[in-house]
């Protein structure tokens, strides 16, 4: 290994918490779609759906969860739950949303229905947030409409729950208790021109686009004694907007646009709203990512505060994202699939050793922010790697993918792609405080070189 002497020297000081924000869209390893968010412990979870590479539909197969404690450090989880998991559906992994109650986390999933060819809504049940979950009903909940789709839980403080959904009409049911049965009739939303904001049929301006029309993808939530219908309106393509109400089934009470129609190359849009840590995100998709755009969109988070009467600012889309709000601690071992961002890598799952970072090519790299290795800084850089090739290098790099190198691991060929092997190396600088760090990966141009499981600092 051979490490310049000009870096060997190199004592970098920097305690500051550096004002680094999230890196939007938040995943580059796949595209991401219709982002749920859900706080649990100490971390913040999205649920999303994922558009394939090159699509020409929302041709859409299963769900993914990510998470974070910082907001710009994310875990993937890969995909606990897809239409294989539902026995009688065979298409439409669309807009999800899970909740947690008495200890079990319900997955709601809109998806084809092969026993009535038209849209149902199933769930799935888990004891974690990442799963696994299993359908809880071998049937879905609600079947048998077009419209069934895009469903939105939530828990009022009563312990009454509901399940809101629907595309282009409202619906609602109120779950029982066990959240995977209701009683009674779906219920429908009126949507007049007080609630939603669109005028009466007979008073809409032909050809005129109404941006308040609701269109789909609802998020329902409770927050400070109101209730809040967030939706994508106005048709396509579409703007975020929202009404408000005192009681969880109205009458509801529009209240204007919080994310208008924006050119992200993205012509449906989808939000989920949360406050986590004593700040409020909000998600949403676009699609930003490079090869991406209608039917290839990616999640991505902006931080806002309510107004003082609980009503939305505007929120546009912007490539920074969520400030970070806390350092990220890079001690112990840490899964290779938490990235700020990355280029040029996807990730995998093996029923061993869990999800694992693949199609490493030469250039390629992720970037962690904001770790902090304190006073000290590391002496050891280590990872778990697998190459049935002949491997290639990870140089660590500080604040840039082309900054201070402080370590290179030579990663031989294991034998097999998925045949670990843990190597560790002196760290050749010292680094304490607050830095990026870059895993910049190389190796023979062309092919793909290895894969890697996990790595430490110590
Ligand atoms: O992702 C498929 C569909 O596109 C969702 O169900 C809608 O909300 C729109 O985002």
């Amino acid at each position: 290994m051979y490490i310049p002497k000009k870096y060997i020297a190199l004592a970098f000081l920097s305690f500051a918490v550096s004002s680094v924000s999230a890196d939007n869209p938040i995943v580059q390893t796949c595209f991401t779609t219709d982002p749920a968010p859900m706080v649990h412990g100490d971390r913040l979870y999205i649920y999303t759906g994922h558009d394939e590479n090159k699509a020409d539909f929302f041709w859409m197969q299963e769900w993914r969860v990510y998470s974070t404690d910082d907001m710009v450090n994310w875990t993937d989880h890969g995909s606990p739950l897809a239409i294989e998991d539902f026995e009688w559906a065979d298409d439409r992994a669309w807009a999800p949303q899970c909740i947690e109650r008495d200890g079990k986390f319900y997955f709601y999933v809109p998806l084809h229905s092969k026993l009535t060819g038209a849209m149902a809504i199933g769930v799935a049940v888990g004891d974690t947030p990442t799963g696994p979950f299993k359908d809880a009903l071998g049937k879905p909940l609600v079947d048998g409409n077009w419209a069934y789709i895009d469903p939105t839980v939530f828990i009022d403080d009563d312990g009454q729950a509901y399940l809101y959904w629907g595309n282009p009409n409202l619906y609602y049911v109120k779950l029982n208790k066990d959240m995977v049965s209701f009683d009674g009739e779906v219920g429908m939303i009126e949507q007049t021109p007080e609630g939603f904001g669109k005028p009466k049929f007979v008073e809409m301006e032909p050809e005129k686009k109404y941006n308040s029309t609701y269109t789909e993808g609802p998020w329902f939530y409770k927050r400070d004694g109101k209730y809040y219908m967030v939706y994508a309106a106005g048709g396509i393509p579409e703007n975020i907007s929202y009404s408000m109400s005192d009681g969880p089934t109205g009458p509801w009470k529009y209240k204007g646009v919080i994310m208008p129609q924006c050119d992200t190359g993205s012509f449906t849009n989808h939000s989920g709203i949360i406050d986590f840590k004593g700040k409020s995100y909000f998600f949403y998709h676009t699609g930003n990512l490079p090869g991406g755009g209608g039917f290839g969109r990616s999640v991505a988070v902006e931080p806002f505060e309510y107004n003082s009467d609980g009503t939305f600012p505007t929120i546009m889309p912007t490539k920074e994202g969520a400030p970070a709000i806390k350092t990220f601690e890079p001690y112990g071992r840490i899964e290779a699939e938490t990235m700020a961002w990355s280029e040029g890598v996807t990730t995998e799952p093996n029923s061993n050793t869990g999800l694992y970072v693949s199609d490493v090519h030469d250039g390629d790299f992720i970037k962690l922010a904001n770790v902090n290795f304190k006073s000290g800084g590391p002496k050891l850089f280590g990872a778990s790697v697998a190459s049935a090739l002949r491997g290639g290098k990870i140089e660590v790099r500080m604040d840039g993918k082309d900054g201070p190198l402080v370590a290179v691991l030579d990663v031989p060929g294991t034998g097999g792609w998925e045949k670990w092997k843990y190597i560790e190396v002196p760290v050749c600088a010292e680094i304490p405080g607050v830095h990026d760090i870059y895993f910049v990966f190389k190796g023979r141009k062309g092919p793909k070189l290895f894969n890697i499981d996990f790595w430490k600092f110590k």
